[in-house]
């Protein structure tokens, strides 16, 4: 970037949320895993949509590409910074508006964490349909970028069922506002539908209006012991159709339970171990723990089971599962492939993938966990260089093969762009790289995120590209 320009942009969001040294920009240039590494030519800190907006024109003009991050906790390298593009962080961008009671909604900032969003509106007497482990850190923007799934998709649908409206800049630097919270509208193109899920490629989400759902006070969590995925999956699909009040069923295996244990340095939950464990948890604003327990106790595949009322033996519970992303990360820094599955294929999927990753690359750790009612499991790989595409390839081969997408709720981001035309046709990638064209003709937002580059190291000619 040329000194005119650093000035330039310098103006735009005052020289304090210019970062350019190095020490200062080291932490938006790494993602949270350690596997993906980028730089930054410099790392914006605009403070409104107007400073964002100026900021993309005067990038674009320059033909120089800006990468949108929020709370850097994103899984598929998507917001890390490559051959010096700049960083736009918008961090900064967290205001936080007053809950609308009467539609039940509100307005905020990109850069909002999910965690302040939560005690905001449950201070109203509303909650956000959207919980994920990362709630301290992920940011609203982020998540309506990567169209974030998490814990409750199975009752509220993930980020774009929440999304009433957005604000975002197109790369040009035009401002677009749907934020009158209209829930129909049916007057052209839903440019915000598209926005989510679009991974910073065609557009800097700067405020959202979201959808809230009400405050279910009373919850009940029970984690069980099965002896495999098979059994497990009758037990969801029961639960699924006796339990109006079902919230979340999470699924773990032996080998992540001990890594969890390990590192949080954790009693074992029952005196034996278990093929399988599902962590289920149904709310209300009547106590569901009646019908939970009717429910459990005619399932007969249930093993073992322990079940909590209060909020901190919940929480212990839930730690058996929601500590899975750090233990692993402890372990060493691994291949991350949040992939979904017909829920019916999950278990053959689940036998195979182990001896696939293994075949190809000996002394591999294989860990699963996920959300078992929504077919979306997160195949962790501990062992192999991070450099090593031939993890990936395995895994996104055998997924394709079971008619499962290589991207459930992370994103394609750079990590799995090579493999897109696993699961989208030539015709799909054709359409969605005609309106990355449209909106963002010169590339500058986002480049080598969701659309391949270069064939994957261990694909068939001609099989990765488009
Ligand atoms: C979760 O479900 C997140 O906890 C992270 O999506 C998954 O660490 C992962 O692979
Ligand atoms: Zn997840």
């Amino acid at each position: 970037m040329t000194p005119e320009l650093v000035e330039m942009l310098s103006s735009v969001v005052a020289p304090g949320h210019v970062l350019a040294d190095a020490d200062l920009k080291a932490s938006y240039e790494t993602d949270w895993t350690g596997r993906f590494k980028g730089s930054a030519s410099a790392v914006l800190r605009p403070g409104d949509a107007q400073q964002v907006a100026e900021v993309l024109r005067v990038c674009n003009e320059a033909a120089v590409a800006v990468v949108a991050q929020g709370g850097n906790t994103g899984l598929v390298g998507g917001s890390i910074p490559r051959d010096s593009a700049v960083l736009l962080s918008l961090r900064r961008l967290d205001q936080l508006e007053a809950v609308d009671e009467i539609s039940g909604q509100v307005t905020v900032g990109a850069g909002l964490t999910l965690a302040r969003l939560q005690d905001h509106v449950r201070a109203s007497g509303f909650d956000f349909g959207v919980d994920i482990a990362a709630r301290d850190s992920a940011t609203i923007g982020g998540m309506i970028a990567t169209n974030a799934g998490g814990t409750r998709v199975l009752r509220y649908g993930h980020m774009r069922a929440q999304v009433v409206g957005i604000e975002a800049v197109l790369a040009d630097g035009s401002l677009i506002s749907r934020m009158s919270g209209l829930l129909k509208d049916n007057s052209g193109y839903d440019l915000a539908g598209l926005l989510v899920g679009s991974e910073g490629t065609l557009g800097v989400v700067t405020a959202a209006r979201l959808r809230l759902v009400p405050l279910l006070t009373k919850r009940v969590t029970a984690l069980l012991g099965l002896d495999d995925l098979g059994a497990a999956l009758s037990v969801v699909a029961r639960l699924r159709s006796e339990l109006a009040s079902l919230d979340s069923v999470e699924v773990f295996f032996e080998p992540g339970l001990e890594l969890v244990r390990e590192h949080m340095r954790l009693p074992a939950p029952f005196r034996e171990p278990h093929g399988c464990y599902l962590l289920v948890e149904c709310a209300s604003r009547r106590n569901p723990l009646e019908e939970l327990g009717s429910a459990l106790s005619a399932a007969e595949e249930v093993q073992d089971s322990a079940v909590a009322t209060d909020g901190p033996d919940r929480e212990r519970l839930w730690a058996y599962r929601e500590h899975h992303t750090a233990a692993i990360n402890a372990a060493g820094v691994p291949h991350k492939l949040d992939i979904s599955l017909p829920v019916e294929r999950m278990t053959s999927f689940a036998e195979r993938v182990e001896a696939e990753v293994t075949k190809t690359i000996p002394g591999s750790r294989v860990i699963l966990f996920g959300h078992a009612a929504d077919g979306n499991l997160h195949v962790n790989v501990l062992g192999p260089e991070a450099d090593d595409e031939r993890v990936a390839d395995a895994v996104f081969r055998l997924v394709a093969e079971h008619d499962g997408s290589i991207s459930a709720e992370h994103g394609i981001g750079v990590a799995k762009a090579p493999w897109l035309s696993l699961t989208r046709s030539e015709a799909d990638i054709a359409a969605m790289r005609a309106i990355k064209r449209a909106l963002d003709p010169k590339g500058i937002l986002n480049p080598g995120v969701i659309f391949p580059t270069a064939p994957a190291v261990a694909s068939q000619p001609g099989e990765a590209s488009s």
